[in-house]
């Protein structure tokens, strides 16, 4: 636990001073990924799947102006329902807060934040990353660099899609940002299974990434972040031709009506909900809930190792 101005929900504070596992979770899901009203019970479903396998969950957000590590039910009822919740990255938390605004933290300020506060595991859906048109509009989530010098293990299903999916696979390289298949050396496409590129390194277990963030620690060497990318099984993916479809359908509506910068990745999650009739919505969903179990799992294993070690 730290001295730094944020509040920590009871149940977290606890949890951290006793050495307990925990997982931060993301609101930027919650405000801008998810169509209302499934989003706010999915938000609770999250946690009661990090619960169910055995550790707290921190939700982050802001609420007016105040950085909030752990959000209550009324918290996050808020940052579901009320219109006017910004999207924040890294950047945007102070100004934020010294404006006194309601936020949704991105996978950025997510695992900034949580990173400071003493929280070593983080689930979300997909990270941000390289858009398709980048090398015009230099459009590249900072949740890549980010992660370059944030120690935080992220459990996710790979980047979406909409994304240029090689380059962002290179910026991580890049940026020093480890990246390891859960059981799998494909790197995953969030709705599907396998994007379509080879990884270096795999794991098999929740212990197995535990001993990375031992090894990690004791080799004091990299401070960055690390990615588990975790796939949903093939038989649970979308559809890939519906995929393929709406895909290219979006990104012609990205064009049509000019959606640029931090609006694009809502549009195109939006466009998917609606385009599939609630498939894409549903697969999402799986793929949050999965992440927050293994990621639970693995704050649960790393737990065990402090506990063993003190
Ligand atoms: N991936 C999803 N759903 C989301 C996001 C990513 O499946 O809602 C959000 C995350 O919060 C991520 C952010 O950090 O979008 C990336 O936005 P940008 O490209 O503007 O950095
Ligand atoms: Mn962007």
């Amino acid at each position: 636990m730290t001295n730094f101005h944020m509040r920590f929900g009871t149940e977290v504070a606890d949890a951290l001073r006793d050495g307990r596992p925990v997982v931060a979770l993301e609101s930027t899901i919650v405000s801008h990924g998810l169509p209302r009203p499934d989003n706010l019970l999915v938000a609770r479903q999250i946690e009661q799947a990090v619960r169910d396998a055995g550790a707290v969950p921190a939700t982050i957000g802001m609420v007016g102006g105040e950085l909030v590590v752990g959000l209550d039910d009324a918290q996050l009822t808020r940052l579901a329902t009320v219109d006017g919740v910004s999207k924040l990255s890294v950047r945007d938390l102070a100004v934020a807060a010294a404006t006194g605004a309601d936020g949704a933290t991105t996978v950025a300020a997510t695992s900034a934040v949580a990173a400071t506060a003493g929280i070593g595991v983080f689930a979300t859906g997909g990270l941000g990353g390289v858009h398709r048109e980048a090398a015009q509009s230099f459009d590249e989530s900072a949740d890549l660099v980010t992660l370059a010098r944030t120690p935080i293990a992220v459990v996710c299903a790979g980047v979406k899609s909409i994304l240029d999916v090689g380059a962002t696979l290179e910026r991580l390289e890049t940026l020093g940002v480890a990246v390891v298949g859960y059981r799998t050396r494909r790197f995953p496409g969030f709705y599907l299974t396998d994007a379509g590129f080879d990884l270096d390194w795999s794991v098999d277990s929740p212990e197995q990434v535990a001993d990375v963030l031992t090894a990690r620690e004791r080799q004091g060497v990299h401070h960055g972040g690390l990615i588990v990318a975790n796939p949903l099984p093939v038989d649970e993916q979308l559809d890939p031709d519906l995929h393929d479809r709406t895909l290219t359908e979006g990104l012609a509506m990205l064009e049509r009506d000019g959606v640029t910068g931090k609006a694009v990745t809502p549009f195109l999650l939006a466009h998917f909900h609606s385009a599939t009739q609630g498939a894409s919505l549903a697969v999402n969903v799986r793929i949050i809930l999965r992440n927050a179990d293994l990621a639970a799992r693995i704050a649960v294993a790393a737990a065990a190792r402090l506990s063993d070690a003190a």
